[in-house]
């Protein structure tokens, strides 16, 4: 058995971590403050990992009056001066890949491969953002009028505020943050309390760079509350844009209270994704697909594979298959070599699994595989439930490793079934008929942000965008042209003539 505290303790000798830590940062480490902190406790046995001391109102103040200032010397550096340092943080980030990723195994269970994934996507996006500050362009347009210049440029937003979920603690703070920086915003960071220790190991090592380099604090850190800490950058006119991850219900709170002030907001909310297997399937792929986008994490990715819609004339077979799998996974300790579930984030997300379980059941849900508690601990089964259309459970997103299989007989009704959910970020289909992927890839098909073939609903590479639609949100982070939505879009009309032309042919003569 791996012992979490030897872990703890080794990694926190490295990364210069103690059993107190301050998780407020803006250009330096505000005091710890026992008084006002949270407990960072790992989900893999319970283990105290350690203590993180919290922002009061005060101090949020303080941090946004300085990120606000450091914003007009940032936004003054050329962009590929920005996007040199956002290598360089890359750089140090990957030099402490393997430490990093064990702290987020630690505190957000995640099993050894997926911890140093995360740290890893950390530094893919930090490298992409690097090319992105050389590419920041905007249109020309043909003017109407002779010696006129049309065009548009995209200028730095401002401090932006990040509020990021427990799930991926620290990768989805750089696809903002990153690309943020380099178009030359600063920007405020407000972890989940679930993660708040990773949160201070990725901003140490950060903010060492950023002090070497002598930089303003370009980036910030303010632990604490949603009910406090998020309200109060939600309602914050100095910060013109807040990223927003997690549930749809705080999802519409923030994006009401930012509209309220005619704010910007990227909303990346719920998923409830679907794969459908049809009958044209390889099945070792789909199988594969479906495996890890239903148990990778223990179902706690805003991407996981929550339903699966089976042609009825392969249903048996797969779901046999799927069900040998799902016995010979290993659950347990993520640390362990060979264990691919870890445990549930915490006691509510138990008991969140059975209470879907119920109701599922209730709703005339049949349970194939799981159901339980799998030891002491947080640890649960995954689960199969053959559940039948118009089970409403089908359509939460519950945070845990629990998928719903439906079968059908007639592709349009496949994807009927997938789209019949309120949210829409990710979705796959396993299938080697073109016409069927083609469909899938129409208007009629996929409604989702992400749509994939043959490969999972989870685990998306930084380089294309990441969001989707309906419930989702539809915001857009990461790669792509992602970086658009940190920066204000200006068009400029320039004369360099004698005179002044008016457009639409419109007369005002003054002479
Ligand atoms: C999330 O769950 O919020 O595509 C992000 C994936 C990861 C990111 C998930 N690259 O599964």
């Amino acid at each position: 058995m791996t012992d979490i505290k030897r872990v703890r303790d080794e990694t926190f000798k490295k990364l210069d971590l103690n059993e107190n830590n301050s998780g407020v940062y803006n250009g330096k480490w505000l005091e710890f403050n026992r008084n006002n902190s949270i407990e960072s406790v790992s989900p893999i046995d319970g283990t105290f990992l350690s203590r993180i001391s919290t922002a009061t109102e005060s101090d949020y103040d303080k941090t946004i009056e300085i990120i606000s200032r450091a914003f007009v010397e940032w936004s003054e550096t050329p962009a590929p001066s920005r996007g040199m340092i956002i290598k360089k943080i890359s750089d140090r980030i990957l030099e402490f890949k393997e430490d990093l990723g064990k702290i987020v195994s630690m505190e957000a269970g995640k099993v050894t491969s997926e911890g140093q994934g995360e740290i890893q996507e950390m530094v893919d996006i930090g490298y992409f953002s690097m090319g992105i500050s050389r590419q920041i362009y905007g249109n020309t347009m043909a003017s109407e009028r002779p010696k006129h210049r049309l065009f548009e440029q995209y200028v730095p937003l401002g401090p932006i505020g990040i509020i990021s979920a427990f799930n991926f603690p620290s990768a989805v703070w750089s696809w903002n943050s990153f690309l943020a920086a380099v178009v030359g915003d600063t920007s405020v960071w407000k972890p989940s309390s679930k993660v708040a220790l990773t949160s201070v190991a990725v901003m140490k090592i950060i903010s060492k760079v950023v002090e070497e380099e002598s930089l303003p604090p370009i980036f910030a850190l303010v632990n604490g509350s949603g009910k406090i800490i998020g309200d109060l950058m939600s309602g914050d006119r100095r910060l013109p844009l807040i990223s927003f991850t997690g549930s749809v219900k705080t999802g519409k709170n923030i994006a009401t209270k930012v509209s309220g002030r005619l704010g910007k907001t990227i909303l990346e909310l719920g998923g409830n994704n679907c794969a459908i297997v049809s009958e044209k399937c390889d099945m070792n792929i789909a199988l594969k697909g479906v495996a890890f986008g239903a148990m990778a994490t223990a179902g706690q990715r805003c991407t996981s594979t929550r339903r699966v819609v089976i042609n009825q004339k392969i249903y048996d077979e797969f779901i046999g298959k799927l069900k040998k799998i799902y016995e010979n996974v290993k659950i347990g300790n993520p640390l362990e070599n060979g264990v691919l579930v870890g445990p549930l984030i915490d006691n509510d997300a138990v008991s969140n699994y059975f209470a879907a379980i119920e109701t599922a059941k209730k709703q005339g849900g049949k349970l194939l595989y799981g159901g339980s508690k799998h030891g002491n601990g947080n640890y649960v089964l995954p689960t199969i439930i053959e559940a039948e259309e118009g089970m409403s459970i089908t359509r939460d997103e519950t945070f845990a490793p629990i998928l719903y299989a439906f079968k059908y007989s007639d592709f349009e009704e496949a994807v009927r079934i997938h789209n019949d959910v309120p949210q829409g970020l990710s979705s796959t289909i396993f299938t080697n008929d073109l016409r069927e992927e083609e469909y899938f890839l129409s208007a009629r098909g996929s409604d989702c942000g992400i749509a994939n073939v043959n490969t999972s609903t989870a685990g998306a590479e930084i380089g294309g965008a990441f969001g989707g639609e309906k419930d989702t949100g539809g915001g857009r982070e990461s790669g792509s042209d992602a970086w658009k939505s940190y920066m204000r879009r200006q068009t400029v009309t320039k004369n360099f003539g004698n005179d002044v032309p008016l457009s639409q042919g419109v007369r005002f003569n003054i002479d």
